[in-house]
């Protein structure tokens, strides 16, 4: 039975990866900060779910509870760095620089720490698969995006870089980049509790679904294993692109 470790699997693409997999056949540790949510989550997925609370973005607790997970849930198969949020979407010169601080302690710095405790197991049995949860945000700029979009930059571009560091070993890594995705609470989590705000968005389109995003992490670690899909970019197919800003009014003196 192959072993995933899901990060973030209390709400939206964590949670909905954490049901396909097991579905799927795998054994599941599925973590988050909100512990009784994970314990939700054992009594309805049973034995094939290890719940594990901590904070990524706090590496000593990130540590203490991947050091010490129990020996038959050592040796993760399939890695899905998915923890991550927004926070705000003001201009530069306006956004709260602790929400920026936030944002890249979890988004960078949380994913490079889980990557760094769990990568050593994979290149000592020289098999495994690590999926990231990137985002359209870090290929296009918009308005807003700044920090958000500069962690999912650093997302993909480390993502590629681990393919070079693991060159010769039979190790995969892949970045999913999605555009507009409903059905989680990553526009509550942006809007900090406007609920009606972040309801809004998502009015009125045939957004991606956490479903649609768990169903696309399967196919990845189900590729034969000399296949590596190296970045994937999904949009729903109602969102699509803009004409780049040109301010007719501008008038530099
Ligand atoms: P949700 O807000 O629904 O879920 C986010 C998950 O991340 C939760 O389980 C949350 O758990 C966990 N998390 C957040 N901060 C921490 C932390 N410090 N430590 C541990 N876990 C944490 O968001 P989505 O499911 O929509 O997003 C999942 C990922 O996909 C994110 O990385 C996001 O950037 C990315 N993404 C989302 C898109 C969308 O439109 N929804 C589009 C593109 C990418 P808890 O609060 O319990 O700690
Ligand atoms: C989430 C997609 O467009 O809100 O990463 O940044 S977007």
């Amino acid at each position: 039975m192959k072993i995933a470790l899901v990060t973030g699997a209390t709400a939206g693409f964590g949670l909905a990866i954490c049901k396909t997999l097991i579905s799927a056949g795998y054994k599941v540790i599925g973590t988050g900060r909100r512990a009784e949510r994970l314990s939700a989550l054992q009594a309805e997925l049973g034995e094939h779910f290890l719940p594990l609370a901590f904070d990524v973005s706090n590496l000593q607790q990130t540590e203490q509870a991947l050091n010490n997970r129990p020996n038959e849930w050592k040796n993760v198969d399939l890695l899905v760095n998915n923890a991550g949020l927004a926070l705000g979407l003001e201009p530069a010169h306006q956004a709260e620089l602790s929400d920026w601080y936030q944002m890249i302690d979890t988004n960078i710095k949380g994913l490079v720490s889980v990557t760094r405790l769990i990568l050593p197991e994979m290149v000592a049995r020289n098999s495994g698969h690590i999926i990231n949860l990137g985002s359209i945000a870090g290929n296009y700029p918009y308005p807003g995006g700044n920090v958000y979009g500069g962690t999912k930059a650093f997302i993909k571009q480390f993502s590629l870089n681990l393919r070079a560091d693991l060159a010769g070993t039979a190790i995969r890594v892949s970045n999913v980049e999605p555009g507009l995705c409903g059905g989680t609470e990553f526009s509550n989590v942006r809007f900090k509790g406007d609920d009606e705000k972040a309801a809004k968005l998502y009015e009125n389109v045939q957004y991606v679904s956490p479903e649609d995003i768990a169903n696309i992490v399967l196919w990845l670690n189900q590729q034969p294993p000399h296949v590596n899909i190296n970045r994937i970019e999904v949009m729903p197919t109602a969102q699509t692109f803009s004409p780049l800003a040109v301010n007719r009014e501008l008038v530099i003196k």
